[in-house]
């Protein structure tokens, strides 16, 4: 059985339980606690140099570190990741995005604004963080109101990527009312066959 190396509250590791579940995909999870230190021990280096979860362990004990390529990996010969060149190309274009203009502004502004002390000095990052992450809901917003979902072909591992911190944008301080077709994707992802909502 694979195992999966995450923590619940963390957005990055809830998209493998999502598609997991999903994929009716039996796994092992093991908590792994930031806060603890529990990722910067000895022992978890030696399984990811990087000191982050996700992780995702075979049944052969390979191993592999980074969210979005894990999807990729458990998603391959399912509905979540076409086979066509096209589609699959879009879906890693929203992969990517995520990773680089969605996660870094609106999964740190949840972080600050859920984890950290009123007076931490890292408050001060939150009106540039709303304003990057502003552009990238923009993104978003105005390709949904062209498609149901990121992909043309459907509910892809794109839209578990995207829903994973757009979900609880509202705790980084992020105010979704005037993104009505957003909210609209966010039902339709909830509305998915075997959709798990994150608990922590
Ligand atoms: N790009 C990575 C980001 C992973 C990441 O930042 N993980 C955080 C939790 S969301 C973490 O492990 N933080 C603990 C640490 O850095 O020690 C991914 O998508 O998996």
């Amino acid at each position: 059985m694979k195992t999966v190396y995450g923590m619940k509250a963390s957005g990055n590791c809830y998209k493998l339980q999502l598609l997991l579940e999903q994929l009716g995909e039996p796994y092992k999870w093991v908590e792994i606690d930031s806060v603890a230190g529990q990722t910067r021990t000895p022992e978890y280096l030696a399984k990811n140099a990087n000191g982050k979860v996700p992780l995702l362990e075979l049944e052969d004990g390979r191993r592999l570190p980074e969210s979005n390529a894990i999807l990729c990996y458990l998603a391959e010969g399912s509905a979540y990741l076409s086979n066509d060149r096209w589609l699959r190309a879009q879906t890693l274009q929203w992969l990517f995005f995520e990773q680089y203009s969605h996660e870094p502004y609106i999964a740190v502004a949840r972080y600050i604004a859920k984890w950290l002390s009123p007076d931490h000095p890292r408050q001060a990052e939150l009106p540039r963080l709303l304003e990057r992450g502003y552009q990238a809901l923009d993104v978003m917003e105005k390709h949904l109101t062209e498609q149901d979902f990121f992909v043309e072909s459907g509910y892809s591992i794109a839209d578990i990527a995207l829903y994973a911190y757009t979900h609880e944008a509202a705790i980084g301080g992020f105010d979704l009312s005037r993104y009505r077709h957003t909210q609209n994707w966010l039902t339709r992802v909830e509305a998915q066959p075997r959709f798990v909502a994150q608990t922590y």
